[in-house]
């Protein structure tokens, strides 16, 4: 038993000294491939281009209301250069909620307020692009994207 395991171990290196370059050579684009596909997975959080069904802002003013630990939506657009001015309905009694708006020419945020509750927030969109918006003690649930239009 021994000693067949020992020929066994014995054949192993031959092989690998063959099978290694081979290896070494697929190895990182197997690792490209697992990385892209863990991104693309990511995809439904992260979209990269607009959702066709995404809310437009119109006039510069938007009512975002938080219901449940939801906001009403996850997707609104504007085109650069707008000044949004946001209407947050918090409609959670009991419940604190605020939005923070992270984009690319800075953070946007109101305090966190138990509802009911009104706020209002004012917004420079100056930069195209995504700009992820959430409500912060529930990020997790309460999270959308503002887009941008160049
Ligand atoms: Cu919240």
């Amino acid at each position: 038993m021994t000693s067949s395991l020992r020929g066994a171990r014995s054949r192993r290196p031959s092989v690998r000294s063959r099978a290694v370059p081979l290896c070494r050579s697929i190895r990182p684009l197997v690792l490209v491939a697992a990385l892209v596909a863990s991104l693309a997975a990511c995809g439904d959080d992260a979209p990269s281009t607009v959702p066709a069904d995404c809310t437009r802002i119109e006039g510069g003013e938007v009512t975002l209301v938080a219901e449940n630990l939801r906001w009403s939506t996850d997707c609104l657009r504007a085109p650069v250069g707008t000044t949004i001015t946001f209407t947050i309905d918090n409609r959670d009694r009991s419940v604190g909620h605020n939005l923070s708006i992270d984009g690319p020419s800075g953070e946007a945020k109101t305090d966190v307020e138990q509802g009911p509750v009104t706020q209002t927030l004012t917004y420079e969109a100056t930069e195209p692009g995504p700009h992820p918006f959430e409500c912060v003690p529930h990020a997790s649930m309460m999270k959308g994207t503002l887009w941008i239009d160049p």
